[in-house]
């Protein structure tokens, strides 16, 4: 089990989506070692204060360049999770981004027309379905 995952989820575009970041951080575990663990927590704000901005952002690119994966809630637009998936696409780390159309938002064309069926791969869900499609995505290595 030595998969790595960077689980990204809005932080500062929004914290509605928290605890359902919480969850499927919880689910991803089963797959990989998550680094990114502190996007499901409710107190990162505070937690991370003592970090300059710099320092949040070396330390995240760090964990992105070690990770194997970039799952990413994508539902909550956020500046900061399409900077990382833009990112991770460079790295060439595969990417699974979850959307949730049930809340009456689009997804940026940018980041559906990215979809490229094999390391680019973009779903529409509802939080229920979530445990199939990780077992589905992460099938291969499995
Ligand atoms: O633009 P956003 O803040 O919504 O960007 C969220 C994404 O950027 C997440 O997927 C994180 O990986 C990353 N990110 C943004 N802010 C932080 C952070 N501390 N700590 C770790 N990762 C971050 C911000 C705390 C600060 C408000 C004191």
């Amino acid at each position: 089990m030595s998969r790595k995952i960077y689980f990204a989820g809005s932080i500062r575009a929004g914290r509605d989506d928290a605890d359902l970041y919480a969850r499927l951080i919880e689910q991803l575990k089963q797959y990989g070692k998550v680094l990114t663990e502190h996007v499901g927590n409710t107190s990162v704000e505070k937690e991370e204060k003592d970090l300059s901005e710099k320092e949040i952002h070396d330390r995240d690119m760090e964990w992105l360049n070690e990770s194997d994966y970039l799952v990413a809630e994508v539902t909550q637009p956020s500046l900061g999770v399409g900077y990382e998936i833009g990112r991770a696409v460079d790295l060439k780390k595969t990417i699974l981004c979850l959307f949730r159309p049930q809340t009456g938002k689009r997804l940026s064309a940018m980041i559906r027309g990215a979809e490229n069926g094999s390391t680019f791969i973009v779903k529409d869900y509802k939080e229920t379905e979530a445990p199939s499609i990780f077992k589905e995505f992460f099938k291969e290595e499995l």
